[in-house]
């Protein structure tokens, strides 16, 4: 379907890189409207130039001070950023999370830098979603650099993480002294690891156990293991070595053509949230409780769930 006169108007603008333009779009997906859609259809053959970025890790590790470093380093280049923060555990002030925006301050009157909290609507449902096309929206508005901060504490985080081209992976002494203790699915997705909080005890030995940790199992591989930097957000030191760590992972990335196994996430979780939107709960719900008793088997379940979806959409 071609995108409609309006549609085509914000998405020219957008393309323009107007800021209000930006803001309107952003608001326009968060919402979920077929408007939305056909606006990021038109935009996405501009998406692809920006570098983005998922920052994720434990409550507290530094990851919104950290993010904030890095646009200071984006600045110093004259790159232009995006940042997207999902954090459902945060208090959330007329949708802007508090910390992060007094944290984050400093960019505020700078048009470089666009700052965006997504809503959460109390569960995680669709956010893996909202977030790449809001990412998408803003590669293709011409920011080159996109950060997505996510606590990686659950699965669905876990998942929206890896919607980012370049994941860092943020730890910090004494939280993580034992690696073991943080969920094993965190250490497989990064592609850079940042030990924050260097001014603390511990950091030298967290270094160790996590290049440790990488000569086991599947990133015993030469060449496969993440880098590990050494930072302290705080006042910024070992920033430039965690920026060009971030370049030179993207750099290497895209020579081996792993961007078709980014996709392969992102229409993963495309598919998945596609797929659950179309079904409503209740019918879901029926279906269970059949189950439950044992009137029917989980394959026919399954089967009859997907008839009532394909006829939905009829
Ligand atoms: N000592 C120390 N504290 C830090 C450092 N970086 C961040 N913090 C503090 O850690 C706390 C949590 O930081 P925040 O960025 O909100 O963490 P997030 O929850 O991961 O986003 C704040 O009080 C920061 O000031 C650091 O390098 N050293
Ligand atoms: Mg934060």
């Amino acid at each position: 379907m071609p995108a409609s006169p309006p549609t085509r108007t914000l998405a020219d603008s957008v393309a323009a890189g107007d800021e209000r333009a930006l803001a309107r779009a952003a608001t326009l997906l968060e919402a979920v409207t077929a408007e939305g859609r056909s606006l990021l259809k038109a935009l996405f053959p501009l998406t692809g130039k920006a570098m983005i970025i998922g920052v994720t890790g434990p409550p507290g590790a530094g990851k919104s001070t950290l993010v904030d470093q890095l646009i200071g380093a984006c600045r110093a280049q004259s790159r232009s950023v995006g940042v997207i923060a999902v954090d459902p555990s945060s208090p959330y002030s007329r949708g802007a999370l508090l910390g992060d925006r007094i944290r984050m301050q400093r960019h505020h009157n700078d048009n470089g830098v666009f700052i965006r909290s997504m809503a959460t609507r109390g569960k995680l449902g669709g956010l893996a979603q909202a977030t790449l096309d809001l990412a998408l929206l803003l590669d293709a508005a011409g920011r080159s650099v996109i950060f997505i901060e996510t606590v990686g504490v659950g699965q669905d985080e876990i998942d929206i993480a890896q919607l980012a081209d370049i994941t860092v992976v943020t730890l910090v002494p004494g939280m993580g002294d034992d690696v073991q203790a943080v969920k094993a699915g965190i250490m497989e997705i990064a592609d850079v690891f940042a030990v924050n909080k260097s001014d603390l005890p511990g950091a030298d030995a967290l270094v160790q156990a996590i290049e440790f940790m990488q000569t086991l199992g599947e990133r015993a591989a030469p060449g496969h293991s993440a880098p590990v930097c050494k930072v302290k957000a705080i006042d910024g030191a070992g920033i430039p070595e965690l920026w060009a760590a971030i370049q030179k992972a993207f750099d290497a990335k895209g020579k081996q053509d792993a961007f078709t196994g980014v996709w392969e996430i992102r229409l993963r979780e495309h598919l998945r949230e596609t797929i659950l939107c179309d079904l409503p709960s209740e019918t879901l719900s029926l279906y269970a409780s059949r189950v439950a008793r044992r009137a029917e088997d989980p394959y026919s379940a399954v089967a009859g769930l997907k008839a009532e979806m394909l006829a939905s959409r009829k």
